[in-house]
């Protein structure tokens, strides 16, 4: 991603009359390092739940995949890749022809992912892509090679409803009848569980959302006073967010030195960051039928805290 696409949206964000900056820049490099701690915490299960059933469950869902081979996987905002992984080591063992194409935005991301993937499973066929989704999946349109479509990690949280449904819809113009697609969606469950995995007693999380402010003053050379803002999350289980913020604790401007432009905050101004939506099925459902899919089947962790659900693309 380019630094003027940083600098371009926060300045948008900063002058919005409602305060915000996306949650894809909490992952610079300091900020990816700081995701990993947050998978190690004890309370952030969302990890572990996946890691679970698809350790668990990959026979079954590979059994419902229905293809002829060769097929594609295609995967986008492939992270660590470890979870992948079990999927991937279950299909080699099987001997299944296909190609894994791993999709993220970070070169650095994509580099480690290959290197690592190749390291525990030297027989893949990869071929990663560094790009955003919506210009990768123009490129993948027209290929007549059955196709698995994986969107793992719970990332789909991070999504307005409207674009969910947009970012379906982009994915299934790529896909033919028949296609499926494996996304991964934190659940509703005990609403003190979702809290403490968001707002962590240790404070991984505030790191997590204050390296905004310093990525701002590293990349955008601000002069924020990171100890005059703090972080605040809450959930919702009325209707499933988990909504984060930064909240400015004094009047203030802040300077942007790259843009030479400043910002004002009032006092317990909020800056928002980050939306974790979490779902029912049946809303995962509605989102299936209203976006052109159906559902094969949610494949949950014992816990029933997280689904990998399988969708087939519809004929049209
Ligand atoms: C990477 C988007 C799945 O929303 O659970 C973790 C990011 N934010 N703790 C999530 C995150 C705060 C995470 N996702």
């Amino acid at each position: 991603m380019s630094d003027s696409t940083f600098a371009r949206d926060i300045h948008t964000g900063l002058s919005a009359a409602q305060k915000y900056i996306s949650s894809r820049y909490f992952y610079d490099d300091a900020g990816s390092v700081i995701f990993q701690e947050i998978m190690q915490m004890p309370e952030y299960y969302p990890t572990r739940s996946e890691f679970e059933i698809l350790s668990m469950q990959s026979d079954k869902i590979i059994a419902k995949l229905d293809f002829q081979q060769p097929f594609n996987i295609v995967e986008f905002g492939a992270g660590d890749g470890m979870k992948t992984r079990q999927l991937l080591k279950k299909l080699i063992d099987q001997d299944a022809a296909f190609s894994y194409m791993p999709i993220d935005i970070s070169r650095k991301a994509i580099d480690e992912l290959e290197a690592s993937m190749l390291q525990h499973l030297p027989q893949l066929k990869i071929r990663s892509v560094v790009g955003n989704y919506f210009s990768v999946l123009e490129t993948l349109a027209g290929d007549d090679t059955p196709s698995l479509f994986l969107f793992l990690g719970g990332n789909i949280g991070n999504y307005e409803d409207a674009e969910v449904h947009d970012l379906m819809r982009a994915f299934g113009k790529s896909m033919k009848p028949g296609d499926k697609l494996l996304t991964g969606f934190d659940l509703r469950k005990n609403p003190a569980l979702i809290r403490n995995a968001y707002d962590d007693p240790a404070g991984i999380t505030k790191r997590f959302n204050m390296n905004l402010l310093h990525r701002m003053n590293r990349e955008l050379g601000g002069n924020i006073v990171t100890s005059q803002f703090d972080f605040y999350s809450f959930y919702n289980p009325v209707n499933g967010e988990v909504r984060s913020y930064l909240v400015s604790l004094a009047k203030q401007r802040i300077h942007l030195s790259r843009m030479d432009k400043c910002y004002d905050f009032e006092a317990n101004e909020l800056i928002s960051t980050e939306l974790s939506r979490k779902y029912t099925l049946p809303e995962i459902e509605a989102v299936a039928a209203a976006t052109g899919y159906g559902v094969v089947e949610h494949f949950l962790d014992c816990r029933h805290y997280f689904t990998d659900s399988l969708w087939v693309k519809n004929s049209m």
